[in-house]
């Protein structure tokens, strides 16, 4: 199994295991048997015995397997707002990329250097409204983030300070409807796609979004590399932390 398997029961209420290090084992399941046959009981004296032993079943359940990938950092956002391009940016990944919602349709994992240390970030699907109640892919993946202990939140600043701060939002409850503690994880908010609004637009959706989410908030173009670098040591700094 991949490294952050965890095995359910039936019932998808126990957890059984949870195989988060690269090579741990665990024994769920007594093999069986198979018995002795009657050559095992071959002596001097007894050439051909017809005595055997039955031997006995192995074991049988069923169980479900659930991956959550193992992060350090979990990109969040809207679909489109560039959370793939970001990765991109930072690691040696090649997500998929393209300007439409929904391109990326798995998590991914990419590994990126701050100062020497490597950070391990996950890009998911977008999240759109309603996604806890299943719109758009729903919020399955977002188990994927579930052990992230950072949490990089990428808005699309190319169309103002309005819709950066309205597409914040909208994320910001799916991952409160969603639980698991997603909420209460350290947010690093990213205004993306800076190159393509002017200095001014980008200083005021910047400052839009900073009194919205009550954080520092990082503007960044994945495209001339403007803020990234930044962006990532916030990350960093709050895996610190
Ligand atoms: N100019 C510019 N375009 C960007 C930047 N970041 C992303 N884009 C573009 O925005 C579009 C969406 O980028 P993606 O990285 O695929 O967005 P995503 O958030 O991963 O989208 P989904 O996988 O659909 O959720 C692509 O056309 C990117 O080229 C940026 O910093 N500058
Ligand atoms: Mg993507």
């Amino acid at each position: 199994m991949p490294p952050g398997t965890e095995i359910l029961d039936q019932e998808k209420t126990t957890l059984l295991a949870d195989l988060t290090d690269a090579g741990s084992r665990v024994l769920l399941l007594a093999g069986g048997d198979g018995g002795f046959g009657n050559s095992h009981f071959k002596s001097a004296t007894n050439r051909a015995p017809k005595r055997a032993t039955k031997g006995f079943p192995g074991q049988e359940r069923r169980v479900w397997l659930r991956l959550k990938l193992i992060a350090d950092v979990g990109l969040i956002g809207l679909p489109n707002a560039g959370k793939s391009t970001f990765l991109a940016a930072v690691s040696e990944a090649r997500p998929k990329i393209a300007d439409y919602p929904f391109t990326t349709l798995q998590p991914g994992l990419g590994v990126a250097e701050v100062n020497g240390t490597r950070l391990v970030l996950a890009d998911i699907p977008g999240l759109i409204e309603g996604a806890h109640a299943g719109a758009g892919l729903g919020t399955r993946f977002l188990g994927h983030i579930e052990r992230a202990r950072v949490l990089l939140h990428v808005v699309d600043g190319a169309g103002g300070a309005r819709a950066a701060v309205a597409a914040w939002r909208v994320v910001r409850k799916e991952i409160e409807a969603y639980g698991a503690g997603l909420a209460e994880k350290p947010e690093i908010v990213v205004l993306s796609k800076a190159d393509l609004i002017r200095t001014a637009a980008a200083g005021a959706a910047r400052r839009a979004l900073e009194q919205a989410s009550g954080r520092p908030v990082h503007v960044v173009s994945a495209v001339t590399a403007a803020g990234v670098a930044e962006a990532l040591s916030a990350a960093a700094e709050a895996l610190g932390q």
